[in-house]
């Protein structure tokens, strides 16, 4: 062991802990690579570590989902699909008076590795509008900006980026000068890691001196908005609710009055938008009572033979109401479920979920190891499993176009193609609703391109309120750009 190692505490308290292994190529590594290994060990929480080994991997551990005493959530109807119009007319006053007295923040989680679109882990620089194929970033840039002048407030917007894009988020929007939002009002933190284990619980390398390490998934969300300073800072702005949104979602209504009066009004902690899931193995969460508490079991977790079963009365899927992951949190309450969990201390506690893996890592020679099937596990959290410690916990309906169409694959389904065309569907209802005729398909599609900017219309409202002042109207045809 050189001096280096034995004046430093963190290879002896791996060394006790059964995790030795991480510091075996010590030796072999220049002064730099020592201090590296050294700031990566610093982030693991190695009792946190021994505990996710003894309950997710031991043997015996009891599995993370349990499915008895299940039943579907109840949630809060739109007018359309019975619910009370005056109740939702009295929310988005509400959600509009927080709006306007500055209250609410936007928030957008950004740490996703976007494995699936095959965009190298930067998905919100992913151009996703029809016409000006604007990013997925710009998107949501313009229309915070729009609902800040909307509501004489300007918002603040936290996005959580992961080690891999940080830099790259940070210089795309220096780049674009923060698509005309006051810079000093977006805020970029990373979300924290956790490190990846074999089937006994050892933390594995990724090469001699760098440890495997993976997102904490968005659930890590609410440790990293505590770490980052990011809570403070909204108490000082006077900010107490904020609007938790994916990257991956450009029809998502960033700050929705509707959403937020709803939360305000009855006392919820934590909210969730619902959709009637499409079909039944449609790949959302699944909002649930499960002992009396609000919870969503996540599509993988659920059986098929659940996710297909028919409510006799209804005539519908029993478990068809659908998390599209867009939540309200209030800021103290993302507080008390940031704090890292000492041992048997009591207290809320966000849980890990285990995903086994085919994990690049060095043998005990430190040479190259590429799996060909799962050799270990990373841990994640999930956002939506703060919903059970939620005072009032709060589900409300949405309709999908005006919310949900998200960019996951690269072709099919929620893929860019889909995005597309939900986003022009989205503009021919709102010239509909004010009168402006355009001809479409069956399926409410236009023969040609047009494109709304957010600060044109962010949703039918905004759309409503600027199309009555544009004079003259223009010709509905191909290219139209409203902005
Ligand atoms: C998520 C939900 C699913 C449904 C669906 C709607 C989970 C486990 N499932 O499925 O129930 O609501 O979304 O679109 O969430 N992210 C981070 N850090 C991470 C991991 C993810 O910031 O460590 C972000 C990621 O950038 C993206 C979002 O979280 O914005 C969703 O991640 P995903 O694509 O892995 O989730 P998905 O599609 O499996």
């Amino acid at each position: 062991m050189s001096a280096a190692e034995s004046s430093h505490p963190l290879p002896e308290r791996f060394a006790e802990a059964g995790q030795g292994q991480v510091f075996a190529f010590w030796s072999q590594l220049s002064e730099e690579g020592r201090r590296a290994l050294l700031e990566q060990a610093a982030e693991i929480n190695l009792d946190e570590v021994a505990r996710l080994v003894r309950t997710l991997l031991g043997r015996g551990a009891a599995p993370a989902v349990t499915l008895n005493d299940l039943e579907p959530a109840s949630y809060v109807p739109r007018p359309e699909s019975g619910g009370e119009a005056a109740a939702w007319a009295r929310a988005r006053a509400a959600g509009e008076e927080a709006l306007r007295a500055g209250k609410v923040a936007a928030f957008t989680v950004a740490g996703g590795q976007g494995t699936r679109l095959g965009y190298d882990g930067r998905k919100g620089t992913f151009p996703v509008t029809p016409l000006k194929r604007k990013p997925l970033f710009q998107v949501f840039a313009e229309k915070i900006k729009a609902a800040g002048q909307r509501y004489g407030r300007p918002l603040h917007w936290f996005i959580m980026t992961s080690h891999a894009n940080h830099a790259a988020t940070e210089a795309f929007f220096a780049a674009h000068r923060c698509f005309g939002l006051d810079a000093a009002r977006v805020h970029f933190f990373r979300q924290g890691r956790m490190p990846a284990v074999d089937f006994d619980g050892r933390i594995l390398l990724e090469s001699k001196g760098v440890i495997a390490m993976s997102p904490d998934g968005h659930g890590g969300s609410l440790r990293a908005l505590h770490r980052s300073g990011a809570l403070d800072l909204m108490k000082s702005e006077g900010v107490d609710t904020v609007s938790y949104f994916q990257v991956d979602n450009p029809v998502v209504r960033c700050v929705d009055p509707e959403f937020i009066g709803w939360h305000r009004l009855q006392g919820a902690e934590m909210s969730a938008k619902m959709v009637s899931k499409a079909y039944p193995e449609e790949k959302l969460g699944h909002f649930c009572r499960q002992h009396g508490r609000l919870v969503v079991i996540e599509y993988s977790d659920l059986p098929l033979a659940l996710q297909r079963e028919i409510d006799p009365q209804t005539g519908r899927l029993r478990y068809g109401s659908g998390s599209i992951a867009i939540h309200i949190l209030d800021r103290d309450f993302i507080g008390r479920m940031a704090a890292e969990p000492r041992e048997g201390a009591a207290g809320p506690v966000l849980p890990f979920h285990r995903a086994d893996k085919k994990i690049a890592t060095v043998d005990a020679a430190g040479n190259p190891v590429q799996p060909g099937r799962p050799n270990g596990a990373k841990f994640e959290m999930f956002v939506f499993d703060a919903l059970p410690f939620a005072r009032n916990g709060l589900v409300i309906e949405t309709q999908r176009a005006d919310d949900f169409s998200p960019v996951k694959n690269a072709e099919g389904m929620d893929s860019p193609q889909t995005a597309r065309e939900d986003q022009l569907r989205q503009y021919v209802r709102w010239l509909r609703s004010v009168g402006a005729p355009v001809a479409t398909d069956a399926s409410g599609l236009p023969a040609f391109d047009l494109e709304v900017a957010p600060r044109f219309g962010y949703d039918e409202v905004s759309f409503a309120a600027s199309w009555e002042k544009l004079t003259p109207k223009p010709a509905i045809a191909d290219g139209l750009y409203l902005e």
